[in-house]
């Protein structure tokens, strides 16, 4: 019988690589998002009905994510990983010019709904001894101007990962924090509102990571046997590393 991931935020990027890289071995999928037509088209590409199915709800809202859960077909009701894949960055400004609803769809999207579909989730991934796979990112670890509360989501991931492995490490169950850099996909056009300009600016030259890199990650950290846990794995592109601490002289402080 076939292994089950459900995979939250399957409709582009990372979502869309994991099912396609899980579908590829042998496995059947949840995919969730909230267009429709993306999903429609996915579930097609994977092999129809039989391997994956489509939940369309928004992650921030608990009704809908509860009555989703509920319309799930009884073949794709044992899962044996959970990918809380789904999250977006909105804004590279400094704090004091931020939008504060911005930042509240940020926490909403990237903590509550990744929480709240863990717990509800949470029996059949023990019952299973089942995977969970949070991404966080760089930034969960590393500060940078312009990623107050994105980072701040993701600081909360990492941790979050962390203290779901020591609850769970007595019931058979494995999580991991992925935690990538520079990658291209749509989450650019999002965090800057549509601005190709800035995603091309962003990517140019640096070969960033793509997100078929960021599923055969994931499908290797599920397919190590049952007794191996990968605690986090933080994964950037070759032209990324670190840069000096800023030091602003004069600032009246
Ligand atoms: P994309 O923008 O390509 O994909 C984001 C996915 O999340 C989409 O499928 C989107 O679906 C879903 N999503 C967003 N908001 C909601 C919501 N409210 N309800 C349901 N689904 C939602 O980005 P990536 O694939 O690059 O990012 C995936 C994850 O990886 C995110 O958590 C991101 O923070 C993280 N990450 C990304 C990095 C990058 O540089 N790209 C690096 C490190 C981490 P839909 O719009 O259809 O609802
Ligand atoms: C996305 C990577 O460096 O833009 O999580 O925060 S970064």
């Amino acid at each position: 019988m076939s292994k089950i991931a459900f995979i939250t935020g399957a409709t582009s990027g990372f979502g869309k690589a994991i099912a396609q890289r899980f579908v590829a071995e042998g496995w059947n999928v949840v995919l969730t998002g909230r267009r429709k037509d993306r999903l429609d088209a996915l579930v097609n590409e994977l092999g129809g009905a039989a391997r994956a199915c489509g939940l369309c709800f928004d992650i921030r809202d608990e009704a809908a994510t509860k009555d989703a859960l509920r319309s799930l077909p009884a073949e794709f009701q044992a899962l044996d990983a959970l990918v809380n894949n789904a999250g977006l960055a909105l804004g590279t400004g400094p704090a004091d010019a931020c939008d504060l609803g911005e930042w509240k769809t940020m926490i909403d999207t990237n903590v509550t709904g990744l929480v709240t579909i863990t717990r509800l989730l949470l029996e059949r991934l023990i019952a299973q001894h089942g995977l969970v796979v949070n991404l966080a990112s760089i930034a969960a670890s590393w500060p940078y101007p312009g990623g107050n509360v994105y980072g701040g989501t993701k600081a909360f991931v990492r941790q979050f990962s962390l203290g779901l492995r020591s609850d769970l490490s007595s019931r058979g169950v494995r999580v991991t924090s992925i935690e990538p850099g520079l990658s291209e996909s749509e989450f650019t056009l999002v965090r800057t509102g549509g601005d190709k300009a800035a995603y091309d600016k962003l990517y140019r030259g640096a070969k960033p990571l793509q997100p078929e890199d960021i599923a055969e990650t994931i499908y290797w950290v599920s397919s190590l046997p049952a007794h191996v846990n990968i605690n986090s794995v933080e994964i950037m592109p070759v032209s990324q590393s670190w840069a000096p601490f800023q030091v602003h002289r004069e600032t009246g402080a």
